[in-house]
């Protein structure tokens, strides 16, 4: 009998997200024109005209980046639609992109679908250019806008909710004179439910969404982060919504909050979300991408890299090489799993029904077949035995999270010199969670603690990896 779950679970939709590990977010708009970040809602929708875009080129160099799936910014802040909606005359048909004929969510849907890759949208609430924006009418008009959005362009992964939505501290453009409570004046509970209604198996983005913001567009969860939380309002509000949630405890989540909210960690592979000339010697290298790769997917959570196409309607050579570089190395480094190669010796198997719990399942590649222990072994080793030396840095481990996730605490000795030595230690293991060890450990015998656990073990997948290269520190922001 299978072990029993433990705390909240997480949703179908919740593991196809999980099991994406990496996607892309796009940003193109006029804002890009005008060489902003966040535009004001002003530019004359003629100065779109991106003469040679391409959307299989931006989507096809994400997927050699091993990027999953991709979100296109269908409106961002400045209120342009890219698609040609009934809701506002601010859209792609005013622009002279494949003469006001044309309709870029459905080019970048038919490329994620041909790439064999999956689709999301976002659809940004703050709106800097609708007339109605700040009265009770433009919610009305942004849930019709996400009806189109969710009625026109097949299955989505992902609905992204930004936080960065009006209110407090957004002044600056035409409308902002109107002050909106971002905890209310969405109606998030009938605006989410639109996005239920029409499209169930996408997860929704947002600080108190289904995946949460991590807290940082570093692309870092914490060291400990849990895939479980319990958002807070931001003092003074009822509501934990988007913008309104206190984010200093996002980057660890909260062990054994009440929602399976899992962190997306979203950063760009620029300096910023939007295409500038001045950034093209400042696309983030392989070294800095691997290091937020085992920071964000290493620590469960899924990595959202932004990227953002130029005035051509292309993306830069420099951003194509830097995520074929990545894709390359993450496909070198993954190419050879170590750990098949071992004898792997369990201290405890449930049961003693190897068959069903017994190690074997911890390198089919299944994330849900497992490794189990009788429900009073809390604290097993599992033991890798090679007949020779191996090298490696990294070790992966998966909880089979349908049951929960349930380790708190394993630590990693190498067998050096005739003597059992500590290398390694992490904490909660969850979905996915890698150990990236400073320096490369050559050793024939490998022993995995378990620590800490609640509960019986539920373990789906050790993994053993060496690094193509011991590659240089990079130089960006760092966590503690
Ligand atoms: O100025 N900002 O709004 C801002 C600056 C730095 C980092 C984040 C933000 S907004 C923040 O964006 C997140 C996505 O990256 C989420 O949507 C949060 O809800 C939002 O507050």
């Amino acid at each position: 009998n299978a072990p029993a779950p433990y705390g909240v679970l997480p949703t179908e939709p919740h593991l196809q997200w999980h099991e994406m590990e990496q996607y892309v977010l796009v940003h193109f708009t006029p804002t890009t024109f005008q060489n902003k970040e966040w535009g004001y809602g002003d530019a004359d929708p003629k100065i779109f005209n991106p003469a040679k875009f391409d959307a299989s080129q931006i989507v096809n160099a994400a997927k050699a980046g091993g990027f999953k799936g991709v979100i296109l910014v269908a409106k961002h802040h400045d209120g342009f639609c890219l698609w040609p909606t009934k809701t506002t005359d601010y859209n792609i048909s005013k622009s002279p992109f494949r003469n006001g004929k044309g309709d870029m969510v459905k080019e970048f849907e038919v490329a994620a679908r041909n790439a064999g890759i999956k689709f999301g949208l976002y659809c940004s609430p703050w709106d800097r250019n609708n007339e109605n924006y700040g009265k009770p009418q433009y919610v009305d008009i942004y849930r019709e806008q996400l009806k189109e959005l969710y009625s026109n362009y097949g299955k989505l992964f992902i609905t992204w909710f930004d936080g960065a939505n009006g209110g407090d501290g957004y002044y600056g453009g035409k409308n902002e004179k109107r002050n909106i409570d971002r905890s209310t004046y969405y109606g998030w509970d009938t605006t989410w439910g639109i996005s239920r209604n029409l499209q169930p198996g996408a997860v929704i983005f947002a600080d108190n969404g289904d995946v949460r913001w991590v807290g940082n567009e570093h692309g870092f969860a914490a060291e400990t982060s849990w895939a479980t939380f319990t958002p807070e309002p931001t003092d003074g509000k009822k509501v934990a919504a988007p913008g309104e949630t206190k984010s200093e405890k996002a980057p660890e989540g909260t062990r054994n909050g009440k929602y399976w909210k899992p962190a997306e960690c979203d950063v760009p592979l620029r300096n910023g979300w939007f295409y500038h000339t001045t950034d093209d010697n400042h696309v983030k290298s392989v070294s800095e991408l691997f290091e937020i790769y085992s920071k964000s997917v290493g620590r469960g959570g899924c990595l959202d890299l932004g990227i953002s196409p130029d005035t051509d309607g292309l993306l830069h050579q420099n951003d194509v090489k830097a995520l074929k570089d990545f894709g390359d190395y993450l496909k070198q480094l993954f190419a050879n799993n170590l750990a098949k190669s071992a004898v792997i010796k369990a201290s405890d198997v449930r049961g003693g029904d190897s068959k069903s719990f017994g190690t074997k399942n911890l390198v089919d590649e299944d994330r849900y077949s497992y490794w189990a222990t009788n429900d009073d072994v809390k604290k097993p080793s599992l033991t890798l035995d090679w007949k020779n030396e191996q090298t490696f840095n990294i070790i992966r481990l998966r909880e089979n999270i349908k049951l929960g996730q349930r380790i708190e605490k394993v630590e990693v000795d190498a067998f050096v010199n005739g003597n059992w030595k500590k290398i390694a230690e992490a904490t909660s293991i969850g979905a996915n969670r890698l150990i990236r060890l400073q320096n490369y450990v050559t050793t024939s015998k490998l022993r995995i603690r378990i620590e800490e656990s609640p509960v019986c073990i539920a373990l789906s997948d050790v993994g053993v990896f060496k690094e193509p290269e011991q590659l240089p520190l990079p130089k960006i922001k760092r966590d503690k």
